[in-house]
């Protein structure tokens, strides 16, 4: 099977490729990447030189040059992680959210309908369903209310999604998966955050009152999941991905201290994220049952690995973190 995998260079879709190629020998893997602020082909320097992976810079907004990498690569199937992923960012600026998640999405499905592929998946998130009170799970039917701009853009290209199946009958999936962790995540996001922050003697900063509650899931257990559907998703389906494991945003902060052996004192209680949703809960049942997917990752053992392979891989981040990247930080943060 020859993949086309949009957003190859990122945080899951980098951890997908390693875990593609390792899989799939005999698989080709086209990298299909813009490398904005959040691409980097570092985290695939493992795979570089496999003759099966190949790495294309490009836009998923330029028609031509998907359409050009199709044909060039005879693509059977489109993965698509390509997205402005961060939500604090789609809050200060959105335009580009709206391009690339909506705009480029449709392009993408376009070129799926015009080379006749096999199959398109979309890399959604569980966000697109909005927030939960205590209780309660996403389901595939939960009716889609998303609340920030950038969930509001993903919402947007999982219904042109829908719209091109239900119109041009082409075989697509979804997936909605709840948020990852592992290796190779931009420090942008909390864990990482956190992680990097902590190892550095830097403030802590959580948003609000710190009870907001995220659905963890391994980035690996993520891949093994989006590797079914491609396989044995059902046209048309819509699948959600995650481990029942729901933490409060400040047990992760702790989690993450203990494991690195330092104090709570660098914790900040900063202004909380406007819409700030409260929790996120999968109900994965459809994907178990159906393809017979299970997450093999426990909780404490991934976080704790994750922790250690930001200590082995200290350049890693510290290269992004003295980079663009700390105008951005700064501007970021008051403390409340
Ligand atoms: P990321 O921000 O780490 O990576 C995104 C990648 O897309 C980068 O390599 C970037 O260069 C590339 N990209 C951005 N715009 C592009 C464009 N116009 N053309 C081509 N490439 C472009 O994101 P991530 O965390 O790896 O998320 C990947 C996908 O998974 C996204 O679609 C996101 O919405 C979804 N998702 C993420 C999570 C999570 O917890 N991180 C959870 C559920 C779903
Ligand atoms: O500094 C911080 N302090 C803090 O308290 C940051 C960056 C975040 N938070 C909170 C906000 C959220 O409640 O931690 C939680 C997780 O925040 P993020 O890491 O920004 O992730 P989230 O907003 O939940 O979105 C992530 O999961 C779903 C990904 O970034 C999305 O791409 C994915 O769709």
């Amino acid at each position: 099977m020859n993949l086309l995998v949009t957003g190859g260079a990122g945080f899951i879709g980098s951890n997908f490729i390693r875990f593609m190629l390792n899989k799939y020998p005999d698989y080709k893997i086209i990298n299909f990447d813009k490398l904005t602020y959040a691409g980097n082909l570092e985290n695939l320097i493992s795979v570089e030189q496999n003759p099966h992976y190949h790495f294309v810079n490009g836009d998923i907004c330029d028609k031509q040059l998907v359409n050009d990498t199709i044909r060039n690569y005879s693509i059977d199937v489109i993965v698509n992680f390509a997205a402005e992923s961060h939500v604090d960012r789609s809050i200060s600026e959105s335009d580009i959210f709206i391009k690339t998640n909506v705009l480029g999405t449709q392009v993408l499905l376009d070129a799926t309908r015009d080379n006749s592929l096999k199959k398109y998946v979309q890399i959604s998130t569980d966000e697109v369903y909005g927030s939960l009170g205590e209780t309660g799970h996403f389901t595939e039917e939960t009716p889609l209310e998303p609340n920030s701009p950038y969930s509001a853009s993903k919402a947007s290209g999982d219904l042109l999604v829908r719209a091109y199946h239900e119109t041009f009958g082409m075989n697509m999936n979804i997936t909605r998966c709840s948020n990852n962790y592992g290796p190779y995540h931009f420090p942008e996001k909390l864990i990482p955050l956190i992680i990097t922050n902590a190892l550095e003697g830097k403030a802590l900063p959580v948003y609000g009152d710190g009870m907001n509650v995220r659905d963890w899931l391994h980035v690996m257990d993520h891949a093994s999941a989006i590797d079914l559907v491609i396989h044995n998703g059902k046209p048309g389906e819509v699948y959600n991905i995650g481990g029942h494991n729901e933490r409060k945003n400040i047990e992760i902060v702790n989690i993450i201290l203990d494991l690195i052996g330092i104090s709570t004192e660098l914790i900040r209680y900063v202004e909380d994220r406007k819409g700030h949703d409260r929790r996120y809960a999968i109900d994965p049942t459809k994907i178990t049952r159906e393809l017979n997917w299970q997450p093999v990752y426990i909780f404490e053992t991934g976080i704790k690995e994750t922790v250690q392979w930001y200590l082995d891989n200290q350049s890693w981040w510290q290269r992004i973190k003295n980079g663009d990247y700390t105008s951005y930080y700064e501007s970021q943060y008051r403390e409340r």
